[in-house]
């Protein structure tokens, strides 16, 4: 039905930038069982009605999400040129918003070479290797709810629009995994529990055909995301407790890599549509996100993929409305998802 696949697609973008919003100030950090204590406090102040803060800021991830929804809602065709252009705007708008170093280095390539090829400058970087950065999938929600139904399509924008700043197939394919797991998330009932076995096979069988390459080609990365959903499988099935979290971030990682950060927040995501015994609430959404940032690490882009998935998976009404309020760009970001839906109508 039309009305919940517009709440899902309000909430996929609002859970999106409601995780970078809050797990931004945890950016980085180790955290400790007292520290998973403190984010407790801290979830349950952000949903006080009485309780009154300054917003939490969004950082890059919903920044450049934010562009992504406008190059598809701006232009009847994806125009490449055109979302590099929104990108470079909006960064030197608004540089000091925590981006990656080395997609600062290819805005400023960018800007100074007119826009002349838009994939040479992320291709020249490391040395021809490209960025593996999780840029690209933090950014990727839109793509997957507009395509959703448009799977090859999809997984080709999704690729050109990662391309721009992110040429590493490690990088690429990152983001593809996170948009196909959107776009999986969003046609599952949210009356109805999610099987996570076969949520992560789904996957799995996508990134088998998404990772198959030439058979002379023995790149070591060419199975990376199948094995990573294996781990994703196997660590769901364990029992929880601290141990379980110190191995989520040895074998899964949470780091500022595609790599080490997307099969995560696809676990996250999936471990948090049950009880978790350190977290208190009741709501899934808040659980995903809550659960993403005490892993610590790259916690504003895990809890923002995380997020994105919690979202296109439960709807607007799994999203307590008090705590989206403390988040920079609530209103913003539900007009561009509103925006994004009328935009599909004829396609
Ligand atoms: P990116 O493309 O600049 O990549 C991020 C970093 O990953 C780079 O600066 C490098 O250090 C490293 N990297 C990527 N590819 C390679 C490679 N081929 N060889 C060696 N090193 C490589 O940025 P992005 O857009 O992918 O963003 C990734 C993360 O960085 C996001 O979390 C974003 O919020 C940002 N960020 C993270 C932190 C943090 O402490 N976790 C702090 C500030 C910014
Ligand atoms: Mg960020
Ligand atoms: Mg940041
Ligand atoms: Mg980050």
């Amino acid at each position: 039905e039309s009305s919940l696949l517009k709440s899902k697609f309000r909430a996929c973008l609002l859970g999106s930038s409601i995780g970078d919003c809050f797990g931004s100030p945890y950016e980085g950090d180790i955290i400790t069982s007292g520290e998973k204590i403190i984010i407790q406090r801290y979830f349950d102040k952000l949903e006080d009605p009485n309780f009154k803060g300054p917003y939490k800021q969004y950082t890059d991830d919903t920044a450049m999400m934010k562009s992504v929804a406008k190059f598809l809602i701006d232009k009847p065709e994806p125009d490449y040129k055109f979302l590099a252009k929104l990108f470079v705007t909006e960064y030197f708008k608004d540089p000091k918003r925590g981006y990656g170093q080395n997609v600062v280095e290819v805005f400023h390539k960018l800007k100074n070479s007119k826009f002349d090829d838009i994939f040479k400058p992320a291709n020249e970087q490391f040395l021809g290797s490209g960025s593996y950065g999780n840029g690209g999938a933090m950014r990727v929600a839109p793509i997957a709810l507009y395509f959703y139904n448009k799977y090859n399509y999809m997984l080709e924008v999704a690729t050109n629009a990662t391309k721009i700043t992110h040429t590493n197939i490690l990088g690429i394919n990152g983001a593809l995994l996170q948009c196909i797991a959107i776009s999986q998330a969003l046609l599952c009932d949210p009356e109805t529990k999610i099987d996570p076995k076969v949520f992560c096979n789904q996957l799995c069988d996508k990134m088998k055909e998404i990772e198959k390459v030439d058979e002379d080609d023995l790149d070591a990365t060419q199975n990376a995301y199948q094995e990573k959903l294996k781990i994703v499988e196997n660590l769901l099935e364990k029992k929880h407790d601290d141990k379980l979290d110190e191995e989520v971030i040895l074998h899964l990682g949470h780091g500022i890599s595609a790599y080490e950060s997307v099969p995560t927040a696809i676990y996250c995501f999936l471990k948090a549509q049950n009880e978790i015994p350190t977290i208190d609430t009741g709501n899934a959404f808040r659980r995903t996100i809550q659960y993403a940032i005490t892993l610590g690490g790259d916690t504003d882009t895990i809890a923002c993929m995380a997020g994105a998935l919690a979202g296109a998976y439960l709807g607007e009404e799994a999203i307590n409305p008090i705590l989206a309020k403390q988040c920079e760009l609530n209103k913003e970001i539900l007009e561009l998802a509103d925006n994004l839906f009328s935009a599909r109508e004829g396609l």
